[in-house]
This record gives structure tokens, C-alpha cells and sequence, in this order.
């Protein structure tokens, strides 16, 4: 397998993420997207939407983080990706939330300091808090977002809350938050990315 992938990119990580804990080997291909090679006709070819992470097995081609870990859960048979109904649709909630109040607030707050994207600060720190209250709301008396046990939820929803420091959103008022970092850190098979040994800890 390819992964089309960038270090700092939290979208890539969570492959990155999730091919440590179910032990899986792949090829990094570095894009670099300030250089444009994310815009490149060749690379258009294999996301028509110019991003990454993109991930290339035996000539099928997936884009989007959320795909790309829904199809390796399936393809391994990993629980992760519960298959029955209701746990199903619960992880499917929190990779909504991982696509919507995480991206649109915690991970833009970074991009804003880390990349210079034009986002708007104020409104996008905003729905980081709302994020991140919801988030804490949940895990008050839960373990994992969507079931009781790590799911691909948590592996999409964590990279972006985990780094929101480099937003310059701040998680230690929230201690359920805190604590599930603390229980993601611990699995087998576990990896960081840049910026993670910053995270606010308990
Ligand atoms: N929903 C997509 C979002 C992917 C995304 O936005 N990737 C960023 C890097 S983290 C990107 O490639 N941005 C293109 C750009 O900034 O030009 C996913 O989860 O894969």
C-alpha cells in the first residue's frame, strides 16, 4: 500500500494512526502542499479534491481519512469498525463530529497559526469550544466516544483535539478529554505525531 501523506497533516496521522495498531506496512509518499503537489494533474487524478491523506492498495484508490479507515477496518475485519447496527451508526455520529464542529473549529484554529490559512479566528475558536464541550460532555462517564471499546471515532476525532494547543485552544478544563488522550496513548501499537509531546496532560 501507498499512503500519499505529510508529517504534520492531523488527516494523514490518523491513517498513520491506524496502520500502527493494526500492525499494517505501507509506503510514505510525501506531498508537500505548500509546493502544490496536491494540484498537480497527476495527482488530481488520484483525489479530484487536491488533499490528503489518499491511500493506493494494488491499484484501488481511496481519498478522505474517514474512507480510508473504513476500508482498512473492513478489509482487516477489525473491530474497530463495529459491523452490528447501533455501534455502527455511533462511530458514524463521531466521525460526523470529526468532519464538522473538529475540523471547521479545532483543526482550523491550527491552520490558522501553523500553516497562515485565512480563517477566521474568532468564530472558528468558537466552534472549537463547542467542540470540545461536547466532547467532555460525553466522555464523562464513557471510556470511548462511540462504544466501549476504541473505535475508528476516537482514531478521527483525536488528532485535531490533541493538538489544539497549536490553535491556541486550551483542553485542560476538560478532564474527561484529558483522560481519554491519556487511554488513547496506551493502546497497543500506539504513534505520535509532531506537536503531540505538547498535549496538556492530567
Ligand atoms: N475530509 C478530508 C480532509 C482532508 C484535508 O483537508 N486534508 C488537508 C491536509 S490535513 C489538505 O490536503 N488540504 C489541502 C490544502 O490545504 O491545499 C479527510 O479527512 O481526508
Amino acid at each position: 500500500m501507498k499512503l500519499y501523506d505529510m508529517e504534520l497533516s492531523g488527516n494523514c496521522y490518523k491513517v498513520r494512526l491506524l496502520c500502527a495498531m493494526l500492525g499494517l506496512d505501507y509506503e510514505r509518499i510525501p506531498i508537500s502542499l505548500k509546493d502544490g503537489e496536491a494540484e498537480t494533474e497527476e495527482f488530481l487524478q488520484l483525489n479530484p479534491r487536491a488533499q490528503i491523506p489518499v491511500l493506493e492498495d494494488d491499484g484501488l484508490v481511496i481519498w478522505d481519512s474517514i474512507a480510508i479507515l473504513s476500508y482498512l477496518c473492513r478489509k482487516q475485519d477489525s473491530n474497530l469498525l463495529p459491523t452490528a447496527a447501533e455501534p455502527l451508526a455511533r462511530v458514524m455520529q463521531w466521525l460526523a463530529v470529526s468532519e464538522n464542529e473538529i475540523l471547521y473549529g479545532l483543526a482550523r484554529a491550527r491552520a490558522i497559526n501553523k500553516f497562515g490559512r485565512p480563517f477566521h479566528r474568532n468564530s472558528t475558536r468558537v466552534v472549537a469550544i463547542d467542540a470540545l464541550k461536547l466532547i467532555d460532555g460525553h466522555l464523562q462517564d464513557r471510556e470511548w466516544l462511540a462504544t466501549d471499546q476504541l473505535s475508528i471515532a476516537d482514531i478521527a476525532c483525536y488528532p485535531y483535539v490533541a493538538l489544539a494547543h497549536e490553535g491556541d485552544i486550551d483542553i485542560s478544563r476538560y478532564p474527561a478529554i484529558q483522560a481519554w488522550i491519556g487511554r488513547i496513548r496506551q493502546q497497543p501499537g500506539y504513534i505520535d505525531m509532531p506537536g503531540m509531546d505538547n498535549t496538556p496532560l492530567i
